[in-house]
């Protein structure tokens, strides 16, 4: 993310200027008055404003479309009006990153095994350990896969069924007609919805009804018109709860309709701003929350109660390719009790989706 503050004497010019600058998929963070006169925006920007077109430009097609290089991005990066040196801090926290790993490793060997566990079982826990899983977790994983080695034939099955008992599965999501993805910023939601409709596409099915309902994201209406234009997918525009009531109204007849909404973050004005605008979708809205595989413990238990007051169901879990570890999502999703629906794998729509399931998991906790 680039951060910019522009002061300007009114709050269109401000934002007529932050768009000249930024373009118009950019994330405006506050608006605040000055003492003085005038008013100070800070607006948000993905570092990667590529990223959008390389999307674009992929869907339909199996192989276009690859992760900019995060190293070449940083190292080209400065930001003179913070006065930060980007590259530096990318590294540093690399650096962070690697030693917290390597304490990470000391603290999993040094950690007291559960006696009652074989050798093989043991083994189990410390490489779900190693992938973020939470303790007691990957014991209990643990434990399953022992009792399941008896009962089994091969030790992946033993190791699927394990997994299948303690983190739950809702792969059946997509077969629902109405589902709103919410969460934080960033997370991928609309991404995860031009996934999920293209593949309908590709499949054969018929183009999912659009709906957009994030007020907040200059350019979220863009982002997502681009992919219902190239689907042929039917977009509605939802600024209130009355132009919700129409568009589903309209999107009646659809087999699937999807509903991009605005960003979580603290502000508890804003979880209840899109949970009014999806009270039209009454109970057959199904939401589905979207987070981020890379997000901490904290953070995800931080933007839980939200998910909560949304009645979240499901969840999508993006950017396993980024994080590698989605021990802490998944160790999250067991305590709350929500269902995995899709694991997001990569930029490219729609290739890089999966729908959850047990052995799927297995390769990413433990390279299974
Ligand atoms: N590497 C990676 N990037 C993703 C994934 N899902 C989404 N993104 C990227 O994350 C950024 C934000 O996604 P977006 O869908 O706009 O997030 P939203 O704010 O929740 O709607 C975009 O650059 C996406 O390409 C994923 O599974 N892996
Ligand atoms: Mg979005």
């Amino acid at each position: 993310m680039i951060y910019r503050r522009f002061s300007a004497a009114s709050t269109e010019e401000a934002l007529r200027r932050l768009r000249e600058t930024l373009g118009d998929d950019v994330l405006v963070l506050s608006t605040e008055s000055e003492p003085a006169g005038g008013v100070v925006i800070t607006a948000a920007v993905d570092d990667d404003p590529g990223a959008l077109e390389a999307l674009g430009a992929s869907v339909g097609s199996a192989s276009v479309g690859s992760a900019p290089d995060p190293q070449a991005i940083g190292a080209s990066r400065s930001d003179p009006l913070l006065g930060l040196d980007l590259a530096m801090i990318r590294t540093q926290l690399d650096q962070l990153g690697q030693r917290m790993h390597q304490m990470h490793d000391v603290l999993v060997d040094r950690e007291e095994a559960d006696p009652t566990l074989g050798a093989e079982a043991r083994d189990l826990v410390k490489r779900l350990l190693s992938s973020g899983l939470g303790r007691r977790l990957a014991d209990r994983i643990a434990h399953s896969y022992e009792r399941e080695l008896t009962l089994l034939a091969s030790r992946s099955e033993a190791l699927h069924a394990s997994l299948a008992e303690h983190v739950a599965v809702a792969p059946e999501v997509d077969r629902r007609r109405l589902v709103a993805f919410v969460g934080p910023t960033g997370s991928g939601k609309t991404t995860t919805i031009a996934k999920v409709a293209a593949r309908r596409v590709l499949e054969g099915g018929e183009p999912p009804g659009l709906v957009v309902a994030d007020n907040q994201r200059i350019g979220a209406v863009e982002q997502l018109g681009a992919y219902a234009r190239l689907l042929s997918a039917p977009l509605h525009v939802a600024r209130d709860v009355d132009e919700m009531r129409t568009a589903l109204a309209s999107l009646a007849d659809r087999k699937m309709v999807l509903v991009d909404t605005a960003a979580l973050s603290s502000d508890p004005a804003g979880c209840a701003e899109v949970k009014a605008l999806l009270a039209p979708g009454g109970r057959e809205m199904h939401v589905s929350a979207v987070v981020s595989a890379s997000c901490s413990s904290r953070s995800l238990e931080r933007v839980w109660p939200q998910l909560a007051q949304l009645r979240a169901e499901s969840c999508v879990v993006t950017r396993l390719d980024e994080c590698g570890d989605p021990g802490t999502a998944c160790t999250w999703l067991s305590e709350v009790g929500l269902p995995l629906s899709w694991l997001g794998t990569g930029q490219r729509v729609p290739d890089d989706i999966v729908p959850a399931s047990a052995a799927g998991l297995a390769r990413w906790l433990v390279a299974a």
